[in-house]
């Protein structure tokens, strides 16, 4: 039986992770974008992108996107570029909403929407309804495909009243973000639930927090499902012993799929499972 193949995407900076917590971060649009082209050779389908000012601050300028994102199409170009429109805690809608004003080279064929408020660690990653409204729209109108991030199971009920209201369309896909602190847990049952909710046709794919990363890939990988690591949302390749960039994770993964008799996508066969265009 053949059996589908794993995309695998890249989570490569974040918003959260510092330098001091591990060296191998990338900041600059340079470090990144070769970041992502040893994540690509790795296995990775897709990146899933967040950028940092030089000094590591968090930012979403679509300046520093587009640097980014252009740099990456030089080196990797078959990549399928997802950017954030979750930024960091703290920030406007309008400033979370600025990656998805490029175009041309630099514009992205995905960028995230999550559904819902969500303890996150000891700070709120704020999404009341009336935002995620907004950000729905402008991605709709934007061309760009959603991938909807759920931290809470209820943002798959809300991600029906989105196309109930006409701003999303489905099948989509999902991304279970499983194991922030405050949030909702990393386990085996919980992937089962969510994917049992999901609209029919839809894909998914499961980001495991920390030491949950790994483990969870196998259990996505077993289902059918697709895996998003990286430096975003762990930094060790084993107990102690730290990523020396997310690259190690997704041939991790890349491991685990072969183990498991399922090819890993490359990003043209990741653009028709997702329902993306095919690439220009
Ligand atoms: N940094 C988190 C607060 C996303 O990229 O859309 C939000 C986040 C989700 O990372
Ligand atoms: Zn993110």
């Amino acid at each position: 039986m053949s059996q589908t193949p794993v995309i695998i995407t890249a989570a490569l900076v974040g918003a959260e992770v510092t330098r001091e917590h591990t060296p191998y971060l990338p900041i600059t649009p340079e470090e990144i974008a070769e970041e992502a082209k040893r994540c690509r050779d790795a296995g990775a389908a897709m990146v899933h992108l967040h950028v940092r000012e030089p000094d590591g601050t968090p930012s979403q300028s679509a300046e520093l996107f587009e640097r980014t994102i252009l740099l990456i199409r030089e080196l990797a170009p078959d990549l399928i570029c997802q950017v954030s429109t979750g930024g960091a805690v703290g920030m406007s809608a309008e400033e979370r909403a600025q990656p998805l004003s490029l175009q041309g080279a630099a514009k992205p064929e995905m960028a995230t929407l999550t559904t819902g408020t969500v303890n996150f660690g000891d700070d709120v990653f704020w999404n009341p309804r009336p935002l995620v409204r907004e950000m729905a729209r402008r991605i709709r109108e934007a061309g760009i495909v959603p991938e909807i991030e759920v931290f809470d199971a209820g943002m798959i009920d809300e991600a029906y009243a989105l196309e109930r209201e006409g701003l999303l369309s489905f099948p989509a896909h999902f991304d279970f973000v499983l194991g922030v602190p405050g949030a909702l847990g990393a386990s085996e049952a919980v992937v089962d639930f969510l994917r049992s909710r999901l609209p029919e046709g839809s894909t998914w794919s499961v980001a495991g927090i920390g030491r949950h990363e790994l483990p969870l890939a196998e259990v996505a990988i077993a289902r059918g499902g697709n895996v998003r690591v990286g430096l975003e949302d762990n930094l060790y390749v084993a107990k102690g012993v730290l990523a020396k960039g997310s690259y190690e994770l997704v041939a991790r993964v890349a491991e685990l799929a072969q183990k498991a008799g399922r090819p890993v996508a490359v990003p043209d066969q990741a653009r028709e499972i997702l329902r993306l265009p095919p690439r220009r």
